[in-house]
């Protein structure tokens, strides 16, 4: 028997399979069939200090081989998410609180009532690409770090950091040294890969309304990026820091290949959106038959064990 439950920074999942923040995970009612479903975790939408609608539709769009999306941090409000999480920890499994912010002001207040509230990890996002005007943290390491280092103080359960792609090994290791400096407890990698542009060459128009149709890709097409960035940091950390590989999960090898790269746990945004809450039925089964067909009875037999030429 194959065994996919998994433990990042000390909290055990049932399973290793959850939805990616942002992935229907807004409304109270989202966040319970969640809760029902054969995920490993409930992950809330990234939120804010204001309820906020987002930015206008359309504003996802799914095509062959992935996704767009410039959904603008539509969510309830950090007070709405900080009364729900004790009533979704009651699902009996892990509950991850997304924190995000417009202001660098933002996330310490969001982070330390989010915290009072006890979800069992706290995700950091320093990588949302789609409010008009605000560049991606996580593309800044000052600002990163300056960030980190106000909010580590206001978490006691374990700290993650979702992260945007990097796409240069300077910068893995100038951000790897930012994390190391800033205490955090897990990493998530990686956020939608930003700024992309998707064409509809029938209309000759953009797919998506905001900011000229630019928008948050994820899905298939990403999988070798947010390959490559969990492998770095799982390089960079000589293994020692936990990893949720978010990114181009469609069947259950993209996990394996998720796992051999470095990840403890996986993400799926665009799958869930497309397929629904079924997705993690057929993904465990998928991955069971992968590692069994391989020889190995848990993710941690074959985390991080990708071989090199
Ligand atoms: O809400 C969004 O537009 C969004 C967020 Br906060 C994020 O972190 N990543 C993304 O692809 N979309």
């Amino acid at each position: 028997m194959v065994n996919l439950s998994t433990t990042i920074a000390g909290v055990t999942f049932p399973s290793c399979f959850m939805n990616a923040a942002g992935a229907l995970c807004v409304t109270r009612e989202e966040l319970e069939a969640l809760g029902k479903s054969g995920a490993g975790a409930i992950v809330t939408k990234s939120m804010t200090i204001e309820a906020r609608r987002g930015n206008p539709e359309p504003r996802y769009h799914g095509f062959v081989g992935g996704s767009i999306n410039s959904m603008g941090l539509p969510n309830l409000g950090y007070k709405a998410y900080a009364e729900l999480i004790p009533q979704l920890k009651r699902f009996g499994k892990p509950v991850i609180a997304s924190v995000a912010g417009l202001g660098e002001d933002d996330f310490p207040a969001i982070a330390e009532l989010i915290n009072a509230a006890d979800p069992d990890l706290i995700e950091v996002n320093l990588s949302c690409p789609n409010i008009p005007g605000k560049p991606q943290i996580g593309y800044d390491p000052e600002a990163s770090e300056r960030l980190l280092k106000r909010v580590r103080p206001k978490i006691t359960v374990p700290m993650g950091v979702k992260l945007p792609p990097y796409f240069d090994p300077a910068h893995h290791d100038v951000m790897g040294a930012v994390l190391r400096r800033c205490g955090v407890d897990f990493l998530n990698l990686i956020n939608s890969v930003g700024n992309g542009l998707v064409v509809d060459p029938e209309r000759e128009a953009v797919v998506i309304k905001p900011k000229g149709g630019f928008g948050g890709v994820g899905g298939r097409i990403i999988k070798p990026v947010a390959l490559a960035n969990v492998r770095a940091f799982y390089k960079f950390f000589e293994g020692t820091m936990p990893i949720i590989g978010t990114g181009g999960i469609v069947e259950g090898v993209d996990a394996f290949e998720h796992f051999l790269c470095g990840a403890s746990a996986v993400q799926v945004g665009t799958v869930l959106v497309e397929e629904g809450l079924d997705v993690f039925g057929r993904l465990e089964a998928e991955t069971s038959a992968v590692l069994s067909r391989k020889g190995y009875q848990s993710i941690q037999e074959c985390r991080g064990r990708l071989k090199e030429l």
